[in-house]
């Protein structure tokens, strides 16, 4: 599928809102693509398709998870984390992606991974500091980003722990694995 056809079908796939934060993604991965020397065209395939699976009803992505063999553990965890290995399942069989670095960037951009790749790091620092992004501590990930994709990310992944600290929610725990090993790579 070339890129205006699947710009088109995955804007259909969610409100105009979250096609804005998709298109803040592509801008900003293409920029860390660029300053950290991956593959700007590839990572904004992956910010395109990103969040496809944000808007699907949680049976739907339940029905994924279980019959196509994705992590069960999953379903013990917050929702909001589903979207991210579907999305990776519906952008290799609905959209015919075969770029298994593209595909991965997509399945980790909520949690992180343990040995992330510059792929995979450049999306979720993408989706954490597009500029539509309002929280607080988002102007530090950027300072940080000037210069250091890890910096920057553990302090995405920082604000993300505290935010479900503060809620009372369980952690995932590839998110607390991912900081963890970042911490372990800038040391
Ligand atoms: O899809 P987006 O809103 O663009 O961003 P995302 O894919 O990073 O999803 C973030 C949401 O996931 C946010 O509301 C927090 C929620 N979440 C719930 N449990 C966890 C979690 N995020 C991480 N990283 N780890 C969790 O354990
Ligand atoms: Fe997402
Ligand atoms: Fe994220
Ligand atoms: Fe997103």
């Amino acid at each position: 599928m070339n890129r205006e056809a699947m710009i088109e079908a995955v804007r259909a796939e969610m409100p105009e809102r979250r096609w804005i934060h998709t298109m803040g993604v592509m801008e900003t991965s293409i920029i860390l693509a660029k300053r950290f020397g991956e593959d700007p065209d590839r990572a904004e395939q992956a910010a395109i398709l990103h969040d496809v699976a944000k808007y699907w009803k949680t049976s739907r992505m339940e029905t994924i998870i279980r019959e196509e063999g994705l992590p069960a553990e999953l379903l013990e965890f917050d929702k909001e984390l589903w979207h991210a290995p579907v999305g990776a399942f519906v952008a290799e069989h609905q959209f015919a992606v075969k770029d298994i670095e593209v595909l991965d960037a997509i399945r980790f951009h909520t949690s992180g991974r343990v040995g992330m790749t510059q792929m995979d790091k450049v999306v979720c620092l993408a989706d954490y500091m597009e500029p539509g992004r309002d929280f607080p501590g988002v102007h530090k990930i950027r300072e940080l980003a000037e210069h250091s994709l890890e910096k920057a990310l553990i302090a995405g992944f920082d604000s993300t722990i505290s935010y479900l600290l503060e809620q009372g929610k369980r952690i995932f725990p590839l998110t607390v694995a991912a900081r963890n090993d970042l911490l372990a790579v800038i040391r």
